[in-house]
């Protein structure tokens, strides 16, 4: 099959840099959310991979999110499989042993800004055309409560409500001010930035860093773990409803037009 997520596993550094290459704006369809959690999975078997770098292979954009079109106009069979490979995702990266890096060298709303959010560090290419938040209310849909969870775990509650329901966009400097990344570099310094953060918390013992990284995550992650089925019938609900698809339509429509 075509890949859509290329993996180089470092055996000298035990770092594995994964980038996601699906232009022209990495958005995350069903089949690469499918392959991202089997490439994640035999990495966290892998006894040699300590750290992960996670990363886009199109400049400029890190990922456009969930694709738009897997939510428009399917059966209710292929948004139930959609939107459980949406939690897989999550659940597999948020709940990582690995030390994760996202090097977000470009734009990155909604599901591209969740993905960055589930690592336990964030460095941004130091460029104010990118911009990275949960945008889903101005596309007229609701990030659900383990998005809304993830964000208040790095921003806070005050910045995360106030983000969610403007869904506010945040241009690289003031990404940083709020805190939803953690550092901001050149373009050029975005990998090699991330591969030196990287061996500073691979420099702590796997074993104490991971149960304090797990004491830490895994009622954040129990919560959907309890009620996943439910959260997929919400979802399915809720992007079935005419007006829902209807906002859906508008906005893929404007993205179009703005050229
Ligand atoms: N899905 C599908 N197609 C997309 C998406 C997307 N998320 N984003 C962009 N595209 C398409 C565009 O329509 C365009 O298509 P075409 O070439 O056919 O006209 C093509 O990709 C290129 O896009 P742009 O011309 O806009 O590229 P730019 O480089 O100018 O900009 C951006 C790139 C900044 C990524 C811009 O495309 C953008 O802002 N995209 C929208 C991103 C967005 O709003 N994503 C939200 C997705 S929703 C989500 O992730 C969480 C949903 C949670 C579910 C809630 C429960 C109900």
């Amino acid at each position: 099959s075509n890949n859509k997520i290329l993996v180089e596993m470092d055996e000298s550094t035990g770092v594995a840099v994964m980038k996601i290459k699906n232009p022209p704006v990495n958005s995350l369809r069903l089949e690469l959310l499918t392959e991202f959690a089997i490439s994640l999975e035999k990495l966290e078997i892998d006894r040699g991979c300590r750290g992960l770098i996670l990363t886009s292979a199109s400049p400029k954009i890190f990922s456009a999110g969930l694709d738009i079109t897997e939510m428009c106009g399917k059966s209710t069979e292929h948004y139930e499989a959609f939107w459980r490979a949406v939690q897989e995702m999550w659940l597999k990266l948020f709940g990582s042993n690995m030390v994760t890096i996202a090097a977000v060298n470009g734009s990155s709303p909604a599901g591209g800004c969740l993905m960055s959010m589930c690592c336990d560090y964030r460095i941004m290419a130091d460029n104010p055309k990118y911009a990275i938040g949960l945008n889903e209310t101005q596309l007229g849909i609701v990030a659900p409560f383990w998005f809304k969870d993830t964000m208040m775990h790095i921003v806070g509650s005050r910045v995360t409500e106030q983000s969610l329901q403007l869904g506010q966009m945040y241009p690289a400097p003031a990404a940083l001010k709020i805190g939803l990344v953690d550092q901001l570099v050149p373009e050029d310094k975005v990998q090699s930035t991330a591969a030196a953060v990287m061996a500073q918390w691979l420099s702590v013992p796997d074993h104490a860093r991971q149960i304090t990284k797990s004491m830490i995550r895994k009622p954040i992650i129990d919560r959907l773990v309890k009620q996943r089925e439910a959260d997929i019938n919400n979802f399915v609900s809720f992007i079935s409803k005419e007006s829902i698809q209807k906002s859906l339509q508008v906005y893929m429509d404007r993205l179009k037009q703005k050229k």
